[in-house]
C-alpha cells in the first residue's frame, strides 16, 4: 500500500516536471486580441515586446488577403505599418544546460513587394539571417541549439527595412531536444515496473 502511493506521487511529480520539460516557449498568436481580428502596429502581446519598430497583427481573414499557417487563425507581419520594421523581443528564457530545438513558421511578404530578410536569434548563442522572397509559401524551420551552461536569453527576430511589407512569422516554439523527453519516459515506465514488482 504504501508502494502504491509512493509511486503514485512519484508518477504524477514526474509526468508534471516532462510537461513543463517538454515545451520551454510556444506561441501560435491565435490568443492575441480574442476579440478583435487584425490590428496594424500591433503591440499588446502576451509573450513578446516589440522593442524596436513595429509589427502587424494579422488575422486570417483579412482586408490584405493575407493567409497564416495552416490558413487559420493569426499571425504577424514583422514590417508594420509607420515605415520603421519590426523587432520582436521573447520573454526572457531561463535554460538548463542541454540541446533544445528552435522552431518557427515564416511567409514571404505575400504582397509581390521585394524580398525581405530577417535576423533570427537566441541572443547570444544562435544568430541567423534569412531573405525571404514574396512569393515563398509558409515554410517551417527548425534549429538545434546547444547551451553547455544554465542562461537566461530572449528570442528574437529583427526585420530589416520599412516598407510595412514584411516575412509573416507563426507557430514559434522552443522545445528540448526529444532524447530529454524520452529519457523522463522511461523513469516513468521504471516506476510502473516497480509497483507491479510490489504488488501495488
Ligand atoms: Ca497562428
Ligand atoms: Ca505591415
Ligand atoms: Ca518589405
Amino acid at each position: 500500500m504504501m508502494y502504491k502511493r509512493l509511486a503514485t506521487l512519484l508518477s504524477a511529480t514526474l509526468f508534471s516536471f516532462s510537461v513543463s520539460a517538454g515545451v520551454i516557449f510556444q506561441d501560435n498568436f491565435d490568443s492575441e486580441l480574442p476579440n478583435g481580428g487584425s490590428q496594424t502596429n500591433y503591440d499588446d502581446f502576451l509573450k513578446w515586446d516589440v522593442t524596436l519598430g513595429t509589427v502587424d497583427l494579422i488575422a486570417t481573414p483579412n482586408d490584405w488577403n493575407l493567409t497564416c499557417a495552416g490558413g487559420v487563425g493569426k499571425c504577424v507581419d514583422l514590417d508594420g505599418s509607420n515605415k520603421n520594421a519590426g523587432t520582436l523581443q521573447s520573454i526572457a528564457l531561463t535554460l538548463d544546460p542541454g540541446t533544445y530545438t528552435l522552431s518557427f513558421d515564416i511567409s514571404g511578404n505575400q504582397r509581390n513587394s521585394a524580398a525581405d530578410s530577417v535576423e533570427v536569434s537566441l541572443d547570444g548563442f544562435l544568430t541567423e539571417t534569412f531573405l525571404v522572397s514574396a512569393n515563398d509559401p509558409w515554410q517551417t524551420i527548425v534549429r538545434d541549439i546547444t547551451l553547455t551552461s544554465q542562461t537566461t536569453s530572449n528570442l528574437i527576430f529583427e526585420h530589416n527595412g520599412g516598407d510595412n511589407i514584411g516575412i509573416l512569422l507563426d507557430n514559434v516554439s522552443l522545445v528540448p531536444e526529444p532524447g530529454t523527453v524520452a529519457l523522463l519516459g522511461l523513469g516513468l515506465f521504471g516506476l510502473i515496473g516497480a509497483r507491479k514488482k510490489f504488488g501495488g
